[in-house]
């Protein structure tokens, strides 16, 4: 489960938090497609409880009422076109699954798509679930039925997570209604999933679970491809559970990546050590692995928050993101944001007076509106996507740096990044491993039909080039490849 199943020459894939169906579907064909993304993460599509208290937050999506396919984002005719949109341009759709439980609480009420629920009772006609279907006294010892010790792995897995009722994935029947619900989902034609809260499932019933999936729809994929599986397991070391429990069933979501880069580029931890970035940091395998910079968890200060680059410091968020689109360790994910004030931790996606979610708006430029953030959409982090699938199987050479915050290195003989996290000016002549020419600078510019709207870089017959950045730059970046020769 750990081949991402993107289309052809594509390697990342970004988080399209809380967006609408009709978006992402409109997206994938005006952007996602054309510029090499390889697909969307998108926000769970299963129906889930409206919360009032505080007003409709962004976490009520991870309180499941049932399995249809109706919320904020959107119903299942709008989930089947985007798919289908998607698709169509190479595009992939990652569904967030949320298996682990359902929502909790005492009172009753409907979720997003009208169906009755009663966590009191432990009822979820929807499914349906009944208190035969979820953990109890029997299997977790906590004195209040939640989660408390991370310290031990029976109360991780069997109690609940911050109250919510705990599914009892050993059970035939409930292994079948969550696999049931994934297949759904397959045969619309997903290309797979990320697993919430993974390390709350026990490896065993997560094996068992994945092995009832369909291949998926080969209406999209070449018969008999299994559907891609990321388990969001965080692991920063010190508890009872670790992410080397799920490696060896899909990928996992390393946690490490993004907190040791931040302190990089805060100047807390030379760029120079970069040289060994990757598993000798004390990270799973590179095949093992997916990488971020931020989530929607941990970017708000939830799920092991704190510390963490996000949009709101761009320059070094920017930074950050081009060395790992640069770097070959792991597979990718850029997180696309909504703006919220930063007091309100819970708010939801940009709204309407009724509660319905925004449109993105996407301006002349390019640049979104009304909330949404999009930082796939920022120039410096869209065309390093389109670096990574260019130099893509190319592994890191020419390494160099200062001794300090600054450094360069090439992928192969086809890609070239220099970055200056110094704060102080590069002036420098680099071997870069690329062929001779004139390449263009896909940070400072964009690179279209031969023309390049940024500065642009030659690389000599001895493969060598000079390069300057200002240690005033708000992109103290240069990268080339060869997919931007003038
Ligand atoms: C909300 C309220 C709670 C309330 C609950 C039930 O905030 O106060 O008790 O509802 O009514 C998200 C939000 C939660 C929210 C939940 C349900 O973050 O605040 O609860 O939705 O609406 C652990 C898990 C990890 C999990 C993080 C958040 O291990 O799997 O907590 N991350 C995923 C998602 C979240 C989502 C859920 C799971 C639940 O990405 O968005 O929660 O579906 C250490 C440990 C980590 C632990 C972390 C935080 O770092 O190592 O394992 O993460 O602490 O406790
Ligand atoms: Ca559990």
């Amino acid at each position: 489960y750990s081949n991402p199943t993107c289309a052809a020459g594509r390697h990342t894939i970004t988080h399209l938090f809380e967006w609408k169906w009709t978006d992402i579907a409109q997206e994938c064909e005006r952007f996602l497609g054309p510029k090499g993304f390889c697909g969307v993460q998108i926000s769970p599509p299963n129906e889930n409880r409206v919360v009032t208290s505080p007003n409709r937050p962004w976490w009520e999506r991870y309180q499941p009422v049932s399995y249809h396919l109706t919320t904020r984002s959107g119903n299942e005719e709008q989930f089947r076109d985007m798919v289908n949109r998607c698709n169509r341009v190479n595009v992939r759709i990652y569904v967030d699954a949320v298996i682990n439980h359902m929502t909790g609480g005492g009172e009753s009420g409907r979720g997003t798509g009208g169906t009755s629920f009663n966590p009191g009772s432990l009822q979820f006609p929807g499914v349906p679930f009944g208190p035969t279907d979820f953990n109890g006294g029997g299997q977790c010892q906590t004195g209040d039925g939640s989660i408390h010790n991370y310290g031990s792995a029976n109360e991780v897995r069997n109690c609940r997570l911050v109250g919510l009722l705990d599914l009892m994935l050993g059970k035939d029947y409930v292994r079948q209604k969550v696999a049931g619900y994934m297949n759904h989902l397959i045969s619309i034609g997903v290309g797979g999933f990320r697993v919430d809260a993974a390390k709350h499932m026990w490896p065993a019933d997560l094996t068992n679970i994945f092995g009832r999936l369909s291949n998926l729809n080969t209406a999209y994929f070449p018969s008999g491809t299994r559907p891609f599986i990321f388990q969001e397991v965080i692991d920063m070391g010190g508890e009872a559970i670790g992410m080397s429990e799920y490696s060896g069933i899909g990928r996992v979501t390393n946690f490490i990546y993004g907190i040791k880069l931040a302190q990089v580029f805060r100047n807390q931890n030379q760029a120079k050590y970069l040289r060994n970035w990757g598993e000798q940091w004390g990270m799973p395998s590179t095949s093992d692995s997916v990488v971020f910079i931020d989530n929607h968890d941990n970017q708000r200060g939830h799920g092991g928050g704190g510390g963490v680059l996000t949009y709101r410091d761009s320059k070094r968020y920017k930074m950050a993101t081009e060395f790992m689109l640069a770097h070959p360790y792991g597979f990718t994910r850029i997180m696309s944001s909504f703006s919220w004030n930063e007091a309100n931790n819970w708010e939801g996606p940009p709204h309407n007076g009724d509660m319905s979610i925004k449109n993105v708006h996407v301006s002349g430029d390019g640049s979104c509106g009304d909330g949404w953030v999009c930082e796939h959409r920022w120039r410096q982090i869209t065309n390093m996507v389109g670096f990574r699938n260019v130099v893509m199987g190319t592994s890191l050479a020419h390494w160099w740096d200062n001794g300090n915050y600054q450094i360069a290195f090439s992928r192969g003989n086809k890609g070239f990044i220099v970055i200056n996290a110094q704060g102080s000016d590069l002036s420098t002549t680099l071997t870069t491993g690329l062929p001779s020419g004139t390449y263009c600078d896909v940070i400072s510019g964009d690179y279209s039909n031969g023309r390049c709207t940024g500065s642009s870089i030659s690389v000599g017959n001895d493969s060598r080039a000079r390069f300057t950045i200002s240690g005033s730059s708000q992109d103290p970046v240069i990268a080339i490849h060869i997919g931007a020769k003038i």
